[in-house]
């Protein structure tokens, strides 16, 4: 057939010539700028490079408007991901209609440069039932087009001046046509690809197998590390298990390099997508499996895409993305024979023993630090998850005590310190409200916008104790409820986070007035005092509530620790 007719010729790039780069360059740094954010750059690279062939630069509101409604450009081109410049109402008015911007990378490097033909304002909820199926923010795609995309829409031909730099796997990446010629200087002729953003355990390296052996191609691992679901493993990680993974194939069929593509998620429509893109890498062939590039489940706790919605809009589309489907179904392990197989393909189901781990249980064992069987993946694979998700006994986390000025949080967060201190394992930082006041906050009052800014520093120097596999324990007044939340996120990225109110009521602190602040404040001797005269927000869903009054403080750090057992982050 046709498809076997792989010629590999190279592929359209919107990269001028070197010299005229440096040219372009220099006369660029007059144009109005506009810095790409990190979904903007990756979808610059592929449009740069190729991988979105045969777009010329962003869509046009032609193009878009095609593209929501019916996955065509304004030219009937088969395309059906809008890959569009977002950008606030602050900056499209200092853009018109005609006129050439700088696109800059996160650190002001002048990547390309853009002929604005189009700007509008989208109508996001469309794009959102129209591309990704509803309009609900359980999806990321929508989360992302609602709360971070920009309001305006800018479209336009890219004149591609150098690619974005990678400091990391710099021999692992190729532009479509570095493999194309990688495919032609090895005599390849038939790709299949495998798209992926999540470890390689042995069922996928059984399917990817089958799949190359069916279409008797060979076989290109191609996983995104542009941007993936977020909460996935990181990249870095990723890579070194596929590496490890890719060493059981034979390294005469089989290769693997990485994609830079910024996913959204959109099950269907983002599998035509990959065919498309991998089309444009020179392969002939792309897996597509179970709930290909699914979001998991919307907001009412169903799945957005039916398990098979992709391969079904794949399979409609086949001949015009010009590359063929390898469809899989479901593979579980079949312990009597020691093997995968695709689970509807298994005729004496009812005889044999059927085992999975599903992605949920593999993070709870992580979790929890229990065996992971040989069955199931490599062991060299299993030992790179267990160093990046290390069981939460061994993970960092943070304790945030909050509560009036003496109601005992120093004292407790004191005890609480020496107490893990004597435990060991991981190392303790303490961020005692008047220490950080000395130490990070000394220029700072107590407004509510110093507060803020003052709990805020607390939250980020936490956040990263936290992601380095240490214990924080803050103990500010941190009165108010939205920068407590605020800080919780911000850690929560890493760790788990335990907040403590230290509910000592206003009379106690007040009676014991150990500072002797509170006859000051009465006094007017002290504005802003808090509980005095400025507000304490009383937290309504602290994971640990202590009382004071009537309590020793050795028993009230043993209450904290209790509830960190109880959290799973302290070992038995
Ligand atoms: S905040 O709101 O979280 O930023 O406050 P924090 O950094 O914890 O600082 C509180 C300590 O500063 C002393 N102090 C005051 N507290 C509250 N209000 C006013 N106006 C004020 N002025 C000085 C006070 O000693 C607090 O210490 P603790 O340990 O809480 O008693």
């Amino acid at each position: 057939t046709e498809l076997m007719q792989n010629n590999l010729a190279p592929i359209p790039e919107l990269y001028v010539s070197y010299d005229s780069a440096q040219k372009l360059k220099v006369e660029a740094a007059d144009l109005v700028s506009h810095d790409l954010t990190a979904r903007q750059i990756c979808d610059l690279e592929l449009l740069m490079n190729g991988g979105f062939n045969p777009l010329k630069g962003f869509l046009s509101e032609e193009d878009y408007d095609g593209v929501v409604e019916n996955m065509r450009l304004a030219n009937g081109a088969l395309w059906p991901m809008p890959v569009t410049l977002d950008v606030s109402e602050k900056f499209a008015e200092t853009v018109e209609v005609g006129q050439d911007i700088a696109l800059r990378d996160q650190e002001g490097v002048i990547l390309a440069t853009m002929t604005v033909t189009d700007k509008w304002v989208p109508n996001k909820s469309r794009e959102a039932e129209k591309v990704f199926g509803a309009d609900d923010v359980a999806h990321p795609a929508v989360n992302y087009l609602h709360h971070q995309a920009g309001p305006v829409y800018l479209g336009g031909p890219v004149t591609g001046i150098q690619q974005p730099v990678h400091y990391d796997f710099r021999g692992r990446r190729d532009t479509p046509n570095e493999l194309r010629a990688y495919f032609r200087k090895l005599g390849w002729r038939k790709i299949v690809a495998f798209q992926t953003r999540n470890p390689l355990h042995r069922a996928h390296q059984e399917l990817t197998f089958r799949a190359a052996k069916e279409a008797q191609a060979n076989l290109l691992i191609h996983p995104v590390v542009g941007m993936t679901k977020p909460g996935d493993v990181d990249h870095f990680t990723r890579v070194r298990c596929y590496e490890a993974v890719l060493d059981k194939y034979p390294s005469s069929t089989t290769t693997m390099s990485l994609l830079n593509l910024a996913m959204r998620m959109a099950g269907p429509r983002e599998a035509v997508w990959h065919g498309i893109i991998r089309k444009n890498h020179g392969c002939t062939h792309m897996i597509v499996g179970r709930d290909h590039a699914g979001p998991g489940k919307n907001s009412a706790g169903q799945d957005f895409y039916g398990p098979y919605d992709a391969q079904d809009l794949f399979r409609t589309y086949e001949d015009e993305i010009g590359l063929k489907m390898v469809d899989f179904k479901h593979m579980v392990y079949v312990q009597e024979r020691a093997q995968y197989e695709p689970a509807d393909e298994i005729e004496d189901k009812d005889n044999v023993t059927i085992l999975n781990i599903s992605g949920t249980e593999l993070r709870r064992r992580l979790q929890e630090g229990l065996e992971i069987p040989d069955w199931f993946s490599f062991p060299e694979v299993v030992n790179e998850l267990r160093k990046t998700r290390p069981p939460r006994a061994n993970q960092g986390f943070t304790v945030f005590f909050t509560g009036l000025s003496g109601s005992g949080k120093s004292t407790i967060a004191n005890a609480l310190m020496v107490k893990l201190m004597e435990m060991g394992g991981r190392p303790v930082t303490l961020l005692d409200g008047d220490v950080v006041r000395k130490h990070l906050s000394s220029e700072l009052g107590f407004s509510k916008e110093h507060r803020d800014l003052n709990i805020k520093r607390i939250g980020y120097v936490a956040s990263e104790i936290t992601k380095n596999g240490g214990i924080a324990i803050c103990a500010p007044i941190a009165p108010y409820t939205a920068t407590r939340r605020a800080v919780r996120e911000m850690v929560e990225q890493y760790g788990a986070f335990c907040e403590v109110h230290v509910a000592t009521s206003l009379e106690e602190c007040e009676r014991r007035d150990r500072k002797g602040l509170y006859k000051l404040a009465r006094e007017g001797k002290i504005k802003e005092f808090t509980g005095i005269s400025d507000p304490y927000e009383e937290p309504a869903n602290a994971e640990l509530v202590v009382e004071t009054e009537n309590v020793d403080v050795d028993n009230c750090a043993q209450q904290v620790i209790l509830k960190l057992e109880s959290m799973g982050l302290i070992a038995g």
